[in-house]
């Protein structure tokens, strides 16, 4: 209850922060976009992970209002990466089902593209399978809409939900995120290599790109590249950085 009341006020008081990590070409070695994902500065606590209260605003319903402040806040910061000359960044932020079924997504996406003059290509969605089969019938309503605009769709976790694969077909859906349980022993474990790979081959056959997570070695890296996994995301390219870390790396990297 303290957490609730904690978090409530941690939007009024400008608490939170989003961080940044990369996701990798892995054809080019180009960063290709990033993900956005979420810190909270807790007073008297210091820095707080997600792991640690995104349940939370999700059980009481602030994911909505903190949600709709990830995406003008994201929005903001692609506008800033591109006024200040890093070119142009695609950053992808994690949507909750709630945000779907409460509050009005579509709206607060086209007013936080229209107020910061961003391209919805540059937006990216990232949704869990459960995301997208809680009240799916609106869900992809909405999703083919924005799909319409430009703005991507990518599967997070893809992989561990209890869904059936039939809704592939029926979102429009950009690309496959594996998740880091296939990857974690994907050089060692024959079977999460078999799912990796399947994941990979499904994902292309149905005109799908595919990224890794959680790629931590050099070794899972060139096993990926290898298998023609068109992205990686993780320690071994890099941890979430600031925007200001961000902008470096991108830079470093043109
Ligand atoms: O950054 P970290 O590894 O602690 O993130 C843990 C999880 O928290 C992520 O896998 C993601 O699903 C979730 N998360 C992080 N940022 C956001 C966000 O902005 N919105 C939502 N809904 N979930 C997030
Ligand atoms: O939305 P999603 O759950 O995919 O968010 C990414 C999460 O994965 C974040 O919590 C982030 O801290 C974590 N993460 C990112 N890269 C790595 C990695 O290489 N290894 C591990 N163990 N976790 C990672
Ligand atoms: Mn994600
Ligand atoms: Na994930």
């Amino acid at each position: 209850l303290d957490l609730e009341l904690a978090l409530r006020r941690a939007l009024e008081n400008d608490e939170f922060e989003l961080y940044y990590q990369p996701k990798l070409n892995v054809n080019t070695g180009r960063i290709t976009g990033v993900e956005a994902l979420l810190r909270w500065h807790r007073p008297s606590y210091g820095m707080v992970f997600p792991a640690e209260f995104v349940p939370v605003l999700e059980e009481t319903g602030l994911i909505v209002r903190v949600g709709a402040w990830i995406i003008d806040a994201a929005c903001s910061q692609i506008a800033a990466w591109l006024a200040g000359g890093f070119g142009e960044v695609r950053i992808a932020v994690n949507v909750s089902s709630r945000q779907f079924v409460e509050g009005d997504l579509e709206m607060e996406i086209c007013a936080a593209l229209a107020r910061h003059k961003v391209d919805a290509s540059l937006l990216e969605l990232e949704l869990t399978e459960s995301a997208l089969m809680t009240n799916a019938e609106h869900t992809s309503e909405v999703l083919t809409r924005l799909r319409e605009l430009g703005i991507r769709i990518s599967i997070d976790d893809f992989g561990t939900g209890y869904s059936s694969l039939a809704y592939l077909k029926r979102f429009p859906i950009d690309k496959l995120k594996i998740d880091i349980a296939f990857v974690r022993d994907i050089t060692t474990n024959p079977d999460d290599a078999a799912i990796a790979l399947a994941i990979i081959s499904m994902a292309h056959s149905m005109h799908m790109q595919v990224i890794a997570e959680g790629v931590e070695s050099r070794a899972q890296l060139m096993y990926l590249r290898r298998h023609r996994c068109d992205q990686v995301q993780g320690f071994h390219v890099s941890r979430a950085l600031t925007a200001r870390q961000m902008g470096d790396l991108v830079t470093a990297n043109r």
